[in-house]
């Protein structure tokens, strides 16, 4: 089996079949392991999950001998997470860093595939597990005149560790959950940051702080029942979400509820009463409460009017977890700069320029310009599966797989945490265990009935198709344009992309689906040999 990608996905997909006595090989295009956290170091990464729950369950002797440290991990405590995970379960020996992999193509004689990669290297697999990641692929914005520049350019999604921040002009394109946590640390640094806003986001403070040891003991001893209510949960959290609506109770009830969610900061915010994501009227409160905070936090009327989000339900694109971002707006040199009006239209050779005419000198211009989520990072390998189609061709008019876990007419691919999976809907480590776990299950399968390959049906790949766009409209999420639904990728066909009916309806299907001899996957035996 080849996996592509050792991230938390392709980690776990390597330790789960290799301990089921498969043949696993991963390749990984960075240097170390972990994904998401090896390249995402711009100053500020943060998780926006808590780490207790940010992090595998597969063995209780790493939950018992891991301490995080803080409430939210930082970047660099995820990294050394993943080092550790990769250390004390060997992966490593069976891991080739540094190399891409360019091409798969699935040779149908031999059902197999022949993969390439950019070192020259061809792999012959049975089994092809893509891993890598739905958040990995960077969106960078077409911005002409970019090779005239003197400045610098670097993306959030791949930040070198060389970037200087000292006393430069700096500037931040993007206002999304990146551009939130990186604008604070680099105005702590820069001589003058400008941030370019073209859609101002709904952000909750983290309220991070060190992890208190009783916390963290008595997580420890429910840990089991806990990750388990979780998997079943609609959210992927621990958090409970109120029964309660927002409407049913006076203002001052509400207003309590609002601070105390608030005060414990992040998502449970959006949980202080049933109906924030299911009532129109119960979302406009929640988010009337967090525009309050940010007009409370940010002293010039003008800016926080702009901060304010506009045009999209609380909650409907992914909210972001800040630490003292809206207040960075006070420091005198720190200015924001609304581009709905007038657009960024390129670069000169001394800044950004926009479409009113201003141009706006930098040293250094960061992109925090998000994700091509959830089908960049598998479309940009050349896959080509029955008859040479490629993945591209098959996902042109829109991300369609059956579960999220197979394409029809690519036999043998997974595509791991795959558009029309729950994934990002939730705690990402939920998503991978899940996946990880049934994929397994189902190769162990084939192996005890002699099955050579397996492949979506078309059939069920479509009604899936049909379940996971119902599941979305009966939310808020189609009312605002987001990576969520490819609406940030130029071209990119629209339509949501996960799976938006619940982490543990998704798992029950799934386990159905398994328990029903694989409902929906077509298994063939091998061609008998004369
Ligand atoms: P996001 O959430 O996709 O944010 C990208 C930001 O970049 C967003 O504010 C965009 O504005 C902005 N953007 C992109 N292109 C442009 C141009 N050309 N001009 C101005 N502004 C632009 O990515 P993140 O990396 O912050 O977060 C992705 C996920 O990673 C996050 O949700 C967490 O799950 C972790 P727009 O909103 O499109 O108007």
């Amino acid at each position: 089996m080849l996996v592509v990608g050792a991230g938390f996905g392709g980690m776990y997909a390597l330790h789960a079949l290799r301990g089921r006595g498969f043949s696993v090989r991963v390749v990984e295009r960075g240097h170390g392991v972990g994904g998401t956290w090896y390249w995402n170091r711009y100053p500020g990464a943060r998780c926006d999950i808590e780490s207790l729950e940010y992090s595998y369950s597969f063995s209780p002797e790493l939950v018992r001998e891991w301490e995080w440290t803080q409430r939210y991990p930082t970047q660099p405590e995820m990294l050394a997470y993943a080092e550790h995970v990769a250390d004390r379960f060997d992966l490593c020996p069976d891991i080739t860093f540094g190399t891409s992999v360019t091409s798969a193509e699935y040779v149908e004689d031999a059902r197999r595939w022949g993969i390439r990669t950019d070192t020259g290297e061809v792999i012959d697999a049975r089994f092809l597990v893509l891993a890598t990641g739905v958040l990995s692929a960077a969106a960078v914005p077409e911005l002409p005149g970019q090779d005239r520049f003197r400045g610098r350019v670097v993306h959030t999604g791949s930040w070198p560790d060389d970037v200087e921040v000292e006393g430069l002009r700096v500037g931040v394109i993007g206002t999304g959950s990146s551009g939130i946590q990186v604008v604070p640390h680099l105005a702590a640094r820069a001589a003058e940051l400008t941030v370019f806003q073209r859609t101002a986001n709904y952000s909750i403070s983290a309220a991070n702080e060190p992890l208190d040891a009783a916390y963290v003991q008595e997580v420890r001893d429910h840990y089991e029942e806990l990750r388990e209510r979780a998997r079943w949960s609609f959210t992927g959290s621990t958090v409970p979400i109120i029964r309660e609506s927002a409407l049913a109770v006076g203002e001052r009830t509400r207003r309590r509820r609002f601070e105390e969610r608030w005060r414990r900061g992040g998502f449970a915010f959006l949980g202080a009463f049933d109906d924030i994501m299911r009532d129109l009227r119960a979302n406009r409160l929640a988010a009337e409460f967090v525009e309050e905070r940010i007009r409370a936090a940010v002293d010039d009327p003008e800016t926080a009017e702009l901060l304010v989000p506009r045009g999209h339900p609380i909650g409907s694109r992914r909210i972001c977890v800040d630490t003292g971002y809206h207040a960075t707006f006070n420091q005198s040199h720190v200015r924001l700069v609304d581009v709905r009006e007038a657009p960024i239209t390129g670069l000169s050779a001394e800044g950004v320029l926009t479409a009113d005419g201003a141009e706006r000198p930098l040293d250094l211009l960061v992109l925090a310009t998000g994700f091509d989520a959830m089908t960049g990072s598998f479309v940009r390998i050349d896959v080509r599966g029955r008859n040479g189609r490629t993945l591209r061709e098959a996902w042109a008019e829109g991300a369609r797989t059956y579960l999220g876990l197979q394409v029809s007419g690519f036999p043998n691919l997974f595509t791991l945490t795959g558009p029309g999976s729950p994934a990002v809907l939730c705690n990402m480590f939920l998503a991978i265990e899940q996946h990880v776990d049934w994929v397994t299950g189902l190769l162990t399968h084939l192996r005890e009935h002699g099955i050579d390959t397996v492949e979506a049906d078309p059939g069920a790949e479509a009604e899936w198709g049909e379940t996971v766009a119902a599941a979305a409209e009966r939310t808020f999420y189609p009312m605002a344009d987001s990576w969520y639904s490819g609406a940030n990728v130029p071209g990119k066909a629209r339509g949501f992309l996960p799976y938006a009916g619940g982490v543990g309806k998704y798992r029950r299907i799934c386990e159905a689906v398994a328990a029903d001899e694989y409902r929906g996957f077509l298994l063939t035996a091998p061609v008998p040999q004369i």
